[in-house]
C-alpha cells in the first residue's frame, strides 16, 4: 500500500511536468500475461532465453529460435493492453492537450503500447510484429502479423538469405535514431517514470540517471526496488496495472 501522500505529490508531478517522459519494461505488460524476462519466466523448452536472445543463438539454430520467437507472437494475438498501458496513454494526451510534451520510451517488443493509443513510442529493442533480412540485403521491414508462420525460418523476399526478427539482441547496436533521440528525450525531461524495467540491461538502464543529472526527477513503479530505487526521488512499488491508474485519478482531480 503506498502512502496517499506519496501518490498524491507524484500525481503532482505528472499534473505540470512539461517535458514528460516514460521509459518501461516487460514488468509493464506482465499484467497483460507477457512473461518478463529474468526470475521464474526466463525459459522456453528448459532454453534460456538469454541465451536464444543472441545474434550467436540466432545464427546456431534459426529453426528454433523463430520457432520460440513465433510461440511468443502466437501468446501475444490473445493479450490486451491492460490498464498500466491505458492510463500511460490517458496521461499522453492530458500532457499535449495542454501543449506540454511526452514521449514514452520502451523496451518491449510487443506492440501494447501503440494498441492503447499511446502515439509517440520509442521502440528501443524493436517490434516483434516486424523482420528483416538476416544478410540487411535492403532496408525494408516485412510486416508479419500472421502466426504461426508457414515455415521456420522464413526465407527473405528480396533474396536468398532468411528473415530474422527484427529485435535487438544482446551484443547488437540499437537503431541510432531511436537512442539518440531516447537520449535527447531523457535529458530534456522534467519528469521520467520509469515502469517495469529491472533497469539492467543499457543503454536504456542508463536513461533515468541522464534525467536525474540534469536535474529532472525520476519516479520508478515497480513491483519490487532495483538498484534504481536508491537514486529515484520516488520508488513506488507495487503493479504498474494498479499503480497507474491510481496516479491519473489524482493527476485529474489536480487538473480538474
Ligand atoms: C512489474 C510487474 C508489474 C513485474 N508491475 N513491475 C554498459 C554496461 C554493461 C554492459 C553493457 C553496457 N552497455 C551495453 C552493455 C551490454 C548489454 C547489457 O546491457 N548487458 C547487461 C545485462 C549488463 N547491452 C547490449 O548489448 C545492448 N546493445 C548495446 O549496448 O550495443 C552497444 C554495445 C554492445 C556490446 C558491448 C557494449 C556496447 C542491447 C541490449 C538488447 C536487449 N535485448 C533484449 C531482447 C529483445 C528481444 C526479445 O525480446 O527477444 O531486450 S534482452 C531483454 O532485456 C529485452 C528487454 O527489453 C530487456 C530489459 O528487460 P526488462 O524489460 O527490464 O525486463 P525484466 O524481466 O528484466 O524486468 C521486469 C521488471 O518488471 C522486474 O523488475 C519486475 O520486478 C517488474 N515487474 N511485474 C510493475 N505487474
Ligand atoms: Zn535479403
Amino acid at each position: 500500500m503506498i502512502a496517499p501522500e506519496t501518490i498524491m505529490r507524484v500525481a503532482e508531478l505528472m499534473a505540470k511536468a512539461e517535458r514528460a517522459a516514460v521509459l518501461t519494461g516487460a514488468g509493464v505488460s506482465a499484467e497483460s500475461g507477457v512473461p518478463t524476462f529474468r526470475g521464474k519466466h526466463g525459459f522456453w523448452k528448459d532454453e534460456d532465453v538469454m541465451k536464444l536472445a543472441t545474434l550467436q543463438g540466432f545464427l546456431a539454430d534459426p529453426k528454433k529460435v523463430w520457432e520460440w520467437y513465433d510461440w511468443r507472437r502466437g501468446q501475444l494475438a490473445e493479450v490486451e493492453p491492460n490498464p498500466g498501458h491505458h492510463a500511460l496513454a490517458q496521461w499522453e494526451r492530458m500532457v499535449t492537450g495542454r501543449g506540454a510534451s511526452y514521449s514514452l520510451i520502451t523496451q518491449n517488443i510487443d506492440g501494447l503500447h501503440e494498441l492503447a493509443g499511446s502515439k509517440t513510442i520509442l521502440e528501443l529493442h524493436g517490434n516483434l510484429w516486424y523482420a528483416r533480412c538476416l544478410k540487411g540485403c535492403c532496408a525494408e521491414l516485412k510486416h508479419i502479423p500472421d502466426t504461426p508462420l508457414p515455415e521456420y525460418p522464413p526465407p527473405c523476399p528480396w533474396c536468398d538469405s532468411i528473415l530474422r526478427p527484427h529485435v535487438v539482441w544482446f551484443g547488437e547496436q540499437l537503431d541510432p535514431t531511436v537512442i539518440e533521440e531516447s537520449f535527447n528525450v531523457s535529458g530534456a525531461a522534467d519528469l521520467m517514470l520509469v515502469v517495469g524495467t529491472s533497469a539492467q540491461v543499457y543503454p536504456a538502464a542508463g536513461l533515468p540517471y541522464i534525467t536525474s543529472r540534469a536535474g529532472g526527477k525520476v519516479v520508478e513503479i515497480n513491483l519490487e526496488p532495483t538498484e534504481l530505487s536508491y537514486t529515484a526521488d520516488f520508488a513506488l512499488h507495487g503493479k504498474s496495472g494498479e499503480i497507474l491508474p491510481q496516479l491519473l485519478e489524482k493527476v485529474r482531480e489536480l487538473v480538474g
